[in-house]
């Protein structure tokens, strides 16, 4: 990533985490940095299975200067778009279904996956995916989407020219490879090595 585009997601994340005046969709943002990467952002710690106590979590946020109370967190608990998050059964706890980088053990189901699952990234990742193939970086996972237009909404979310992979699911599991499927639907394995996926032509998805 250039300097530049650093630079960029730097504020971008900045005024997503510092804003105090937040609507439900930077609310979202600023629950999955907690979630899923950095709990300490307001003093609180996620246990082994990647649960937050919900009275600590209000308790924590609310004294970082911004405002919550449980009603909103379950507002936005059950209306976020991809239902990133879940509550236990008394809803005194909550986790992020997915997309940690924190070192947890969300109890993720084992599953066989369909024949084919797609990823979708940038242009500029190409080189290095075709020679690594899909690694999980900082996350625990790779994140496989189940259809292609949900890979190009993957892609979308990084400035730069789509790609989207199809990667052979089935051939990976019958050589031993795991999947898992989240919550809310992600796919998700460890690696995907380069003789597992190709490139979809630009022609055969919508750019
Ligand atoms: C790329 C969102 C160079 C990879 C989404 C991706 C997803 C490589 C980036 C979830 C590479 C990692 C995760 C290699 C992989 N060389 N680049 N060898 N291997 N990459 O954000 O899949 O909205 O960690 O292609 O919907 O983009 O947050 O993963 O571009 O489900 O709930 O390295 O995040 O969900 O980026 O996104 P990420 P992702 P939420």
């Amino acid at each position: 990533m250039s300097k530049f585009y650093k630079l960029l997601r730097l504020e971008k994340n900045f005024f997503t985490i510092y804003n105090p005046i937040m609507n439900d969709k930077s609310f979202s943002k600023f629950l999955s940095l907690i979630l899923r990467h950095k709990p300490e952002t307001v003093g609180i710690k996620l246990d082994g299975n990647g649960w937050a106590d919900v009275a600590e979590l209000l308790k924590g946020i609310n004294s970082s200067g911004r405002s919550i109370n449980f009603a909103t967190l379950e507002k936005i608990v059950r209306e976020n778009d991809k239902q990133r998050f879940s509550f236990n059964e008394d809803k005194t706890k909550i986790r992020a279904n997915q997309g940690h980088s924190v070192k947890v053990d969300v109890e993720l189901e084992e599953k066989v996956p369909p024949k084919f699952l797609y990823h979708g990234t940038i242009e500029r990742n190409a080189n290095s995916i075709a020679i690594q193939g899909l690694i999980k970086g900082s996350r625990l996972y790779v994140h496989l989407s189940a259809d292609v237009e949900t890979a190009q909404k993957v892609a979308a979310r990084r400035k730069g020219k789509p790609i989207i992979y199809k990667i052979f699911a089935q051939a990976m599991h019958d050589d031993g490879y795991k999947f898992y499927q989240s919550k809310n639907g992600v796919w998700l394995t460890e690696t995907v090595p380069p003789k597992y996926f190709c490139q979809l032509q630009a022609s055969s998805f919508k750019l």
